[in-house]
C-alpha cells in the first residue's frame, strides 16, 4: 500500500483555491477590475502513470515525463516516478467575459484579449506560489512552463506542440477530454486556462471518470454538435479536427494585440457560444 499524504493534497487544494480568490493579478486591471477566473479545479495524476511514458507517441519523442522534468532541477534528489504527482488546475473564465466573447464572430472580445494576456501571468504567479509552497514544505517541485527548458516544438504527428502540454496533464489528473477543436472540455466547460506543477510526492491521484480522450465532445462521440467549426473564424475547424496552422495564422494576421492595449491577444471564439463552454454538454 502507497503512502499517500492526504492532509498535503487539501492544503495544495486550498492554497490553489486561496490565490485565485485573493490575489490581484486574478482582476482584468486595465479593464473594470472583475476577477479573470472563477473557482478552480484541482486533480492529482500519478508521475508513473503509464500515460506520461504513452505521450511521447501521442505527442512527440520530445515530450517529457514528470520524472524528467524534476531531474532538471540543479538539487536532484533521486526521484522515482512512483513519488512524484502531477499537479493540475483548471482555471475558468469568468461568465462575464464569456459572453462578451460569445457575441463576437471575427476577433476576440476585449474581455477575452486581456484574460489571455493578464490571465496567463496571473497562472504564472499561481504555478510559481505552488512550486514555492511545495519547497517550503521540503518537497521538490518545479512548473515546467516557466523553466528555460520549457520547448514550443513541432511533431509530424500532433503538428505545433510543447514539451509539456498542460492539456494532457489535466487529461491525466481527471480533469476533462478533448473536443473537435483541441480544446480540453472539463466540467466547468473548455472556455478555461490550466496549469500545472510536477512535484516529489506521492499523492493519491484523482479517478479519470471517463475511459477516453474523447468522451464529452458531442461531435467525436456522438456525432452531433460541431458548433465549433461555425464559430472558428479561421475555418481552422473541420469534422477532420483542428487545422493549428490555420488558427495560428490567423490569429497573427488578423488580431492585432495593440489594438486591445496588450501583447497577446488569443481568440476563442472556438470556446465561447458553444454547447461545451461550460460545462460538459451531457451533463448541462
Ligand atoms: C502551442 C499552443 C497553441 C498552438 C497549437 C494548439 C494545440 N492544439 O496544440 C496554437 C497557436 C494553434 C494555439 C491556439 C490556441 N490556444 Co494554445 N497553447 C499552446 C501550448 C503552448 C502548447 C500546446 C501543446 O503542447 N499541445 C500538444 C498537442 C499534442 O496537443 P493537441 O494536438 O491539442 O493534442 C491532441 C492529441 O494529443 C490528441 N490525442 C490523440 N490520441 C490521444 C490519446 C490520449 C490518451 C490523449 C490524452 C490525447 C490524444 O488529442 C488532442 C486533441 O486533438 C499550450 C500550453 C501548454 N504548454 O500546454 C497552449 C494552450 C493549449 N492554448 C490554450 C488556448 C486557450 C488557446 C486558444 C483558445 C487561444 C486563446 N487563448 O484565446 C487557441 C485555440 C486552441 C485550440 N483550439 O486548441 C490553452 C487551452 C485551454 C483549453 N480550453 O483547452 C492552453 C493549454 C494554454 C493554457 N495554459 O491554458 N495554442
Amino acid at each position: 500500500m502507497r503512502d499517500f499524504n492526504s492532509e498535503l493534497s487539501e492544503k495544495i487544494i486550498s492554497e490553489i483555491e486561496d490565490f485565485v480568490k485573493t490575489d490581484k493579478a486574478n482582476r482584468l486591471v486595465h479593464l473594470d477590475n472583475e476577477r479573470i477566473f472563477s473557482e478552480p479545479l484541482v486533480g492529482f495524476a500519478d508521475g508513473s502513470d503509464p500515460l506520461f511514458a504513452r505521450y511521447r507517441d501521442i505527442i512527440g519523442d520530445f515530450h517529457l515525463t514528470p520524472l524528467e522534468w524534476l531531474e532538471i532541477l540543479p538539487a536532484s534528489k533521486d526521484n522515482e516516478a512512483e513519488n512524484i504527482t502531477v499537479i493540475s488546475w483548471i482555471l475558468p473564465i469568468s461568465e462575464k467575459t464569456r459572453r462578451s466573447n460569445a457575441r463576437k464572430d471575427k476577433t476576440p472580445s476585449r474581455a477575452w484579449a486581456h484574460t489571455r494576456n493578464c490571465g496567463e501571468k496571473f497562472n504564472d504567479r499561481l504555478r510559481e506560489r505552488i512550486v514555492m509552497y511545495l519547497q517550503k514544505e521540503g518537497y521538490q517541485a518545479v512548473a515546467p512552463m516557466l523553466r528555460d527548458e520549457f520547448a514550443r516544438k513541432e511533431s509530424l504527428r500532433s503538428g505545433i506542440a510543447s514539451n509539456w502540454s498542460e492539456r494532457h496533464a489535466a487529461y491525466a489528473a481527471g480533469l476533462g477530454t478533448f473536443g473537435l477543436c483541441d480544446g480540453l472540455i472539463t466540467p466547468v466547460g473548455k472556455a478555461m486556462r490550466c496549469g500545472s506543477v510536477v512535484a516529489g510526492v506521492s499523492l493519491k491521484s484523482t479517478e479519470r471518470k471517463y475511459s477516453n480522450h474523447q468522451q464529452y465532445c458531442s461531435f467525436l462521440s456522438r456525432n452531433s454538435c460541431g458548433k465549433c467549426r461555425e464559430r472558428c473564424p479561421a475555418g481552422a475547424i473541420t469534422e477532420d479536427g483542428h487545422d493549428k496552422e490555420l488558427c495560428s495564422n490567423y490569429q497573427q494576421e488578423k488580431i492585432d494585440p495593440a489594438s486591445y492595449g496588450v501583447e497577446i491577444a488569443g481568440c476563442g471564439l472556438c470556446q465561447t457560444d458553444v454547447p461545451c463552454e461550460a460545462g460538459i454538454p451531457e451533463l448541462t
